[in-house]
């Protein structure tokens, strides 16, 4: 990969991540981009809350904090919450779409009626490490009923098929919008692309429409959001009618990742850490048997409408790694899985690792899920690799990640060959993560 135009030294690069959360920070969280994404979103703070601890710790706790503070009385925690400063139509789709408003238990302030993987607790466990003492200790105390909470109400509401895993009710939820994983599902939702003549886009006006979610795909968001909305947000009867019911590898390893996390926060102020490693241990066990595919050696997205394995070996099917009771036996498949010519290369991992199986047909290097690399699916495979003995190969991914920003600034995502940054060139998650990447040295 050529190194031009980037910030050459590690300091400028830390300057450079600094100054991109410097600017994203509004009041009281960070926004993901200042364009494409000017409100809040849920796991885009929880990712940048990690960084923050680093360099600007009061932030980081009011970060979750005011996340937190959009929490819907069922406990969940919604995947945006709006700006009500910012002129309409500054986000499709706004608050009018989502209608939180008219919503049984939704918070005063506008938010979407979606989830996001659960990455919170880890999140507030990995920021009290980087900033620990006493403001950090009273925050987690603080968080630690909320994040409960945000656990209880996956368990209650979002566990379908009552096999001890949750489902994603919409891509959005997934955090990985236009995946290939989610190819055949979304094709059974009846939608046309013609319905977004309705609409205005606001990403295509900030970001190439070549490499972001096709109007096909907007139409069938649509159909879905409005599906879940015309239902109240009340989770009840999915099983019966919704479009899109899929368990997700990703969110579901987030879910087991939290408890674990969970536990150790419990420890730290003086609460039970054992029932929350109880549920890890449930929550590890039913992804190893509801999702790891023996023929690929991978772990699927299961669609509970037709209770099937998705055959789409996307990058979502490595992220289990990131459970530290994952048996020695898978993690060492998804080693191999990380390692083929469809994610890495010649056993190193020093090359981007892309969104996608480089080598299947609908691999897109430009288009935002179907290709390109992001540093928050990076970062969460590393910490997978050098939990499950490959130090190596988390060093060589880590090395990957400082390179892509160094060569292209903290954009969004990048081309996984040629290392070009595309979609928002100023964003929160990339920024942050890459302070953490660089704390940590490249053995850990
Ligand atoms: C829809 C904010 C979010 C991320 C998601 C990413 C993208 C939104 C969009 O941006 O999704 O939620 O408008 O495309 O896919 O992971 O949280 O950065």
């Amino acid at each position: 990969m050529a190194r031009t135009g980037g910030p050459a030294d590690l300091g400028g690069l830390r300057r450079l991540a600094v100054d991109t959360l410097d600017a994203n920070w509004e009041h009281d969280h960070t926004v993901p981009s200042r364009t494409l994404y000017p409100h809040q979103w849920s796991w885009d703070s929880a990712f940048i809350a990690i960084g923050l601890a680093q360099i600007r710790p009061e932030r980081a706790w009011r970060e979750l904090t005011s996340l937190f503070r959009a929490q819907w009385a069922d406990g969940r925690v919604p995947h945006i919450v709006f700006n009500p400063a910012l002129r309409v139509g500054a986000y499709f789709p706004g608050p009018e779409l989502w209608g939180s408003a008219n919503a049984e238990g939704a918070p005063a302030v506008h938010t979407s009626g979606l989830v996001q993987p659960p990455v919170h607790a880890l999140a507030a466990l990995l920021a009290y490490r980087r900033a620990p003492g006493r403001a950090g200790l009273a925050a987690l105390r603080r968080l630690h009923p909320a994040l409960v909470a945000q656990q209880r109400y996956l368990a209650k509401r979002r566990d379908v098929a009552g096999d001890g895993l949750v489902c994603v009710v919409h891509p959005w939820e997934s955090g990985l919008d236009n995946s290939p994983a989610w190819d055949e599902p979304m094709a059974a939702v009846p939608a046309e692309a013609a319905v977004m003549r309705a609409y205005r886009r606001h990403d295509t006006a900030h970001a190439d429409a070549a490499h972001r979610p096709t109007d096909l795909d907007y139409a069938r968001y649509l159909a879905i959001v409005a599906a879940y909305r015309d239902c109240g947000y009340t989770d009840r009867g999915l099983a019966e009618g919704h479009p899109f019911l899929v368990e997700c590898p990703l969110f579901n390893a987030a879910y087991g990742a939290a408890e674990h996390a969970l536990a150790e926060i419990a420890a730290l102020i003086g609460a039970d850490p054992g029932p929350h490693r109880v549920r890890a241990a449930r929550i590890t066990d039913a992804l190893v048997r509801r999702l790891y595919d023996p023929d690929t050696g991978t772990f699927q997205p299961r669609d509970l409408r037709t209770d099937r394995l998705l055959g789409a070996r996307t990058v979502l099917g490595l992220t289990p790694l990131i459970l530290p009771d994952l048996p020695a036996r898978h993690a060492d498949a998804l080693v191999v899985e990380a390692t083929s010519a469809r994610f890495g290369v010649a056993r190193r991992m020093d090359r981007p690792l892309p969104s996608h199986d480089r080598t299947a047909p609908e691999f897109e290097p430009l288009r935002y899920w179907r290709g390109p690399s992001w540093l928050n699916i990076g970062w969460l495979v590393r910490r997978g690799l050098a939990a499950h003995g490959r130090p190596d190969l988390a060093a060589g991914l880590r090395e990957s990640m400082i390179g892509l920003v160094a060569d292209a600034g903290c954009h969004e995502y990048f081309h996984p060959d040629t290392g070009a940054g595309l979609g928002s060139p100023a964003f929160g998650w990339t920024a942050a993560l890459l302070l953490d990447l660089l704390a940590d040295g490249p053995a850990r």
